[in-house]
């Protein structure tokens, strides 16, 4: 019943890591082939029609990685599915690869590999990273990036002055924090429109543009029409919670050309799909290659150095998601939580200057304000600009030195 004819260039090649009995191995790869297909755990009649065959998945490798106990074996298996059996969606293709099987014990999707063709089905990043660039006029340089922290119990006029105080140290962008969702005190399109306001004023006596990336919340059916008003009053990106969502949302609002605005996924939630070693679904899977087929153009996820962290590897291979060589457009990384200046040096030596500088507690933080707090990032910036060492440069930059003063530089 297995499927023979399903090539890799029709095929999601969707590659697992479980435990199981060696001499099980076989078996199991199977069932999940043809279970996840044209199957289920008996004997069907209906899938021995050639017609419904076709639909068969395959096995494609089966390889053992670890000797465990009792004649159990920690394996990878790759397993081929008919990209016919999709429709585009990533409800299609998340139930497909992982859905049923994501509860059949411990097991864990480590690597998708999709086709060009299905690829292009999703329609991956607007703006991408020279678009995004392009937009906040900010080239050659990582973009500095301030979350507003302690938003919920303000009022609009309050949370003005906190957003001038952002602009002020000249960050390209700042984000609303992923948990403000109240609207008790201003609705997102008050904010919207009051913060561009204050933007504008900004701009005139510092010569630097701030855009303001609010959160898009709200019920699923009134998304759209919400993202579409957000960008027009003057939204300069949408901060989504694509994990919360779902990636089917987001992606409709990248496709939508009236969405014409920048979205920052945020990585809320994702731990939960990511977190186990035995478990779930590859970091760089949820947080990498979802994301950009989904439309992200700036990708949050945790750093490694800071507070909530996510390992050297996982990292290298989520950048290598946003990075690649592929149908969509590439996606700015945010490498982010616990984020403070020192680390500036370190960020361009892991990251490169495609790269999002995102800082909550390192922007609120510092002694002199949030004000402050965006200055000391660019003072870093000019540091690493100019190979200067943080230290050397922080002795006529204010900001910088009370940064390190407070943070100091990682060793
Ligand atoms: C990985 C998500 C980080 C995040 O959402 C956040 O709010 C970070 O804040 P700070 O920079 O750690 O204060």
């Amino acid at each position: 019943m297995v499927n023979a004819d399903v090539s890799p260039r029709d095929a999601v090649v969707a590659t697992y890591r479980l435990r199981d009995r060696r001499d099980k191995l076989e078996a199991r790869a199977e069932g999940i082939a043809v279970g996840l297909t044209i199957g289920s755990w008996t004997d069907l009649p209906a899938a021995r029609k050639s017609e419904v065959a076709k639909h068969c998945g395959r096995v494609e490798g089966i390889r053992v990685l670890e000797e465990g106990t009792n004649g159990e074996v920690v394996a990878e298996i790759d397993i081929a599915y008919p990209v016919a059996n999709l429709n585009g969606t990533f409800a299609s293709l998340l139930v497909t690869v992982f859905g049923k099987l994501s509860m059949d014990g411990e097991i864990r999707l480590e690597r998708l590999y999709l086709p060009d063709a299905l690829a292009r089905q999703f329609p991956g990043p607007k703006f991408g990273v020279e678009g995004v660039r392009e937009r906040l006029g900010a080239h050659g340089r990582p973009l500095v990036m301030s979350i507003f922290k302690a938003c919920a119990g303000l009022t609009l006029d309050e949370l003005v002055e906190a957003f001038g105080e952002q602009a002020e140290g000249g960050v390209d962008l700042v984000k609303d924090d992923e948990i403000f969702f109240t609207e008790a005190y201003a609705t997102p399109e008050e904010r919207v429109r009051a913060y561009a306001e204050k933007a504008r004023e900004v701009a005139q006596r510092t010569g630097r543009q701030t855009a303001y990336a609010v959160n898009l919340t709200g019920p699923v059916h009134a998304l759209r029409d919400r993202a579409r008003r957000l960008a027009d009053q003057g939204a300069g990106a949408l901060l989504v919670n694509v994990v919360a969502y779902g990636y089917d949302v987001v992606a409709d609002l990248a496709r939508d050309p009236e969405v014409h605005v920048p979205i920052l996924a945020h990585p809320a939630v994702s731990g939960a799909l990511y977190g186990s070693p035995n478990y779930g679904i590859a970091a760089d899977i949820v947080l990498g290659q979802l994301m950009r087929l989904a439309g992200a153009d700036i990708g949050i996820f945790p750093s490694m150095y800071g507070s909530v962290t996510l390992g050297a590897e996982p990292t290298r291979r989520l950048v290598e998601h946003l990075r690649a060589d592929a149908p969509h457009k590439p996606v700015l990384p945010a490498p982010s939580a616990g984020i403070y200046p020192g680390l500036v040096p370190r960020l361009y030596q892991d990251f490169g200057v495609d790269l999002v500088l995102n800082a909550g507690g390192g922007i609120h933080g510092h002694p002199g304000g949030a004000r402050m707090g965006g200055r000391a990032f660019f003072d870093a910036i000019w540091a690493v600009e100019h190979g200067v060492p943080l230290e050397e440069a922080a002795k006529d930059r204010p900001a910088l030195r009370q940064a390190l003063e407070k943070w100091g530089v990682p060793s």
